[in-house]
């Protein structure tokens, strides 16, 4: 089977559009493909947080991915900083990547414009080298994301075909390497619906954990009157009935895209649909929708955090596979960078 990726940072809440642009897919995957999800702690220190909180943060997200339907029996859970391979491979990528790649990214100039200069670290700068090395480790086909990353899985690409034009092939063999590629080279897949989410306050900018109204995002753990009040006080607009894509009705265009997705409709049927709706009504459908989307969720989140040990031995037996592949890989990176191996 071929590898699949992808991990969420366990930073504040997981909301709607970390769900529908990317775990809610992994469920889907988790089929067809030899899959690993992980928690990506080291990610989320790259800004200021909470040492008091990461760790049960991070329980909690994995407990998210297994209530969203991620299921151990086919897929690893694990948390990034429980395999060491991904920090020493960012530290090797680090010198085979040039400053001006990293100077272009976009979530880097956003991030550290919102950040202010005194919570700018190096490490925020640096992010896609570790997420490149989180892909590589593992020789990842495929990696399921939202929009925001496809220029972190592009950077991914251009690293993986750097390092094996400077260190793989020929050269690697002579080191008593195999030859060849070191890295396979990875491709995004984004969903076609659903891999950007708008914030519920502003159509125009992506749902975000870091948004500091609490009122932008429905998170996945929102209960039924929260969510009901957040839609019932989104940001709409003042034309009389509903329309997908135009291009002055972001928000519009937003929340029937939320409900076609929480729905498994086609565009079509939800175009169909709430042509005629007015807000007042919309807005109760999508909270129906919602509630009874993310109810069975919630349920079963409960269910698996009420259990912490049953959690904590699913993380570590998904930390042993996920270490066992990345050593591989990381010892062919060593070998084929020259490095003495005892
Ligand atoms: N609004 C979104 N719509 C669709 N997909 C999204 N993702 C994030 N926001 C949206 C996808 O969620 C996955 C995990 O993201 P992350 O934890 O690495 O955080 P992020 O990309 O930085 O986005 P967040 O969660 O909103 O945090 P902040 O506030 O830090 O920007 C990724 O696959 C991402 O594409």
């Amino acid at each position: 089977k071929k590898r699949m990726v992808s991990g969420v940072q366990p930073t504040g809440s997981i909301h709607l559009g970390n769900y529908l642009g990317a775990i809610k897919n992994w469920v889907l995957f988790q089929d067809m493909y030899d899959t690993l999800f992980f928690i990506v702690d080291l990610h989320s220190i790259t800004l200021p947080y909470d040492a008091q909180e990461l760790s049960r943060v991070t329980k909690k997200t994995a407990a998210i991915y297994m209530a969203c339907g991620v299921d151990t029996s086919k897929a690893s859970i694990f948390v990034q900083s429980h395999v060491r391979a991904h920090a020493e491979l960012y530290l090797l990528l680090s010198s085979a990547t040039p400053m001006g790649w990293l100077n272009r990214m976009i979530q880097f100039k956003e991030k550290s414009r919102k950040a202010g200069d005194e919570n700018i670290s190096v490490s925020l700068l640096t992010y896609p080298v570790l997420m490149a090395a989180d892909i590589l480790l593992y020789q990842s086909v495929f990696v399921p994301v939202g929009e925001d990353q496809k220029q972190h899985i592009e950077f991914t690409r251009e690293l993986a075909e750097r390092v094996n034009y400077l260190y793989g092939g020929r050269k690697w063999k002579k080191l008593g390497g195999k030859g060849g590629a070191i890295f396979k080279v990875p491709e995004a897949l984004i969903p076609p619906a659903g891999a950007r989410v708008m914030s519920l306050t502003d159509g125009l900018s992506k749902m975000s954990k870091s948004a500091p109204s609490d009122q932008s995002r429905i998170n996945l753990l929102d209960p039924k009157d929260v969510i009901s009040n957040k839609i019932k006080r989104c940001k709409t607009d003042s034309f009389s009935f509903l329309e997908f894509d135009n291009p002055e009705r972001p928000e519009c265009n937003n929340l029937l895209s939320i409900y076609q997705v929480i729905t498994n409709k086609t565009k079509q049927e939800v175009a169909l649909e709430c042509q005629d709706m007015n807000w007042g009504i919309f807005k109760n459908v999508l909270t129906d929708a919602l509630v009874d989307h993310l109810h069975p969720i919630q349920v079963r989140y409960e269910e698996i955090m009420s259990d912490t040990g049953y959690l904590d031995s699913v993380l570590a037996e998904g930390a042993r596979k996920a270490a066992d592949i990345a050593d591989v890989t990381l010892n062919n990176v060593y070998q084929a960078m020259g490095f003495f191996r005892r």
